[in-house]
């Protein structure tokens, strides 16, 4: 790198969105209900009881989306594919409109140079799967296989970057253990089970992949350092459960086949004994790591927690989002040289990195949000640090390009660097977005512009 703090000039610069986030039309064209459908009209479970039933509208309008992602320069765009637009009862009869619509989408980044970046899973499983026990069920991972064959057989020819599952921590910890998101499950005995069995439909994808895929596939975890809150060996030990929970759950199984010694403990009589083939298929090779960084935490110990028992001490003398994530960018660094020393010098994504803020009313056809452009981009100079420190981190993707539906939170928290009014639908790229555009066009040197 040089010193003019360029980033390398292969450097992927993109936004995220995922399928039920920002879609809308969820049960268009034929497509089957997915489990955050159901979940969505449970009352109570989603702020106001908000639904994805029209999200952004990026189902209909996705041709105009492109358009503005062209504006704001982006390289790449990753998005996720709705299971149950493809196979409305999961499995079986392959629904031909709905894989039309990513062909669409597809072809539409193409023709504007954008890559397409697809993620295969990003939570909304079908509904008519769930029935049959979802990620409990062993067969899921063949379900899942199946579909992602398709996908690979249908779009391989024009995407060149696959991620298999988004941050299964979150499906399992939020879906199955604490029961906040879908399928809403709160139990300790289906946890161990769920994650094992995403893991090996991720396994089972891959090892798809290889026998006809011709280009890249990886895996999106979410990561998050843990530091202790003291030197005291309680508070130690806390953070030392609390990483191997978080951070090491879903990558110690793929890249070294072993699961973290400290899980069974925790988990006691609920951990199975899970079959050794299964971790030695668990082990495929990834072509790539994304890693989705937003924050830190700081640990004690903390018996009464449930199954970690370590806790999360607010730090307040630094700046918190809306959704109460301490900013901390030196975490990101920490956290993709953690990844490098333990994984191997593998090509990383920063798949997703970004922050929800209570942004202000538009004045102007103008929306001012500089907290997020602060955090942007004193992440992305977390990047570039990393990036100069030897991390093979080959392209960022900013969380999210359209203000969107945030799970349990609803519509309440806005992470979008383009303001989505959804009464109208209509885009604002806000000003952390055109920052963003200036610092893709400069190759990451306006980051280190004066701030004005
Ligand atoms: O909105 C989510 C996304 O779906 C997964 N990663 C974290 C984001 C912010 O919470």
């Amino acid at each position: 790198m040089q010193d003019n703090h360029c980033f390398p000039e292969n450097f992927l610069w993109g936004a995220a969105t995922s399928a039920y986030q920002i879609e809308g039309s969820p049960l268009a064209d034929g497509a089957g209900p997915s489990i955050w459908h159901r979940f969505s009209r449970m009352p109570g479970r989603i702020h106001d009881d908000d639904t994805g039933d029209m999200a952004c509208d990026h189902y209909r309008r996705f041709e105009d989306d492109v358009r503005l992602m062209k504006e704001l320069g982006l390289q790449a765009y990753r998005f996720s594919i709705a299971w149950g637009r493809v196979l409305p009862e999961g499995r079986g009869r392959v629904n031909p409109a709905g894989l039309d619509f990513y062909q669409r989408l597809i072809d539409a980044l193409l023709e504007q140079g954008i890559q397409p970046f697809v993620t295969l899973y990003h939570w909304d499983l079908p509904a008519a799967l769930d029935d049959r026990g979802g990620w409990l069920n062993r067969d899921c991972a063949a379900w899942f296989a199946d579909y992602a064959q398709i996908l690979f057989r249908a779009l391989d020819d024009r995407v060149q970057y696959w991620a298999t599952l988004n941050e299964p921590w979150v499906s399992v910890d939020a879906g199955y253990l604490h029961g906040v998101h879908a399928p809403g499950h709160a139990s300790l005995a289906e946890t161990p089970l769920a994650a094992h069995n995403l893991l090996r439909a991720h396994a089972t994808a891959v090892q798809a992949y290889r026998a006809e895929g011709r280009h890249r596939i990886g895996l999106v975890v979410n990561l998050e350092p843990k530091y202790p809150i003291s030197l005291a060996p309680e508070d130690r030990a806390a953070t030392v459960r609390a990483h191997a929970y978080m951070n090491r759950w879903y990558l110690d199984p793929v890249f070294f086949g072993t699961y973290p010694k400290v899980l069974s403990e925790l988990f006691g009589a609920d951990w199975p004994n899970f079959m050794q083939a299964d971790l030695d298929h668990i082990r495929q090779p990834v072509d790539f790591l994304g890693v989705n960084y937003y924050t830190r935490s700081v640990v004690r110990d903390d018996p009464q927690a449930l199954l970690v028992r370590a806790s999360r001490v607010r730090q307040d003398h630094n700046l918190h989002t809306a959704v109460d994530w301490e900013v901390h960018p030196q975490g990101l660094v920490d956290t993709l040289q953690w990844v490098k020393r333990r994984y191997g010098d593998l090509p990383l994504f920063l798949t997703e990195n970004g922050a929800a803020f209570e942004d202000p009313e538009v004045i102007g056809g103008r929306v001012e949000d500089p907290l997020r452009l602060t955090y942007l981009r004193e992440h992305l100079k977390a990047a570039y640090t990393a990036i100069a420190s030897g991390v093979n981190l080959q392209g960022y993707f900013v969380w999210s390009l359209l203000d969107n539906l945030e799970w349990c939170h609803g519509y309440s928290k806005r992470f979008g660097i383009v303001h989505v009014d959804y009464a109208t639908q209509r885009r604002i790229p806000k000003s952390s977005g055109q920052f963003y555009a200036r610092v893709i066009r400069s190759r990451g040197e306006a980051l280190w512009e004066e701030e004005g």
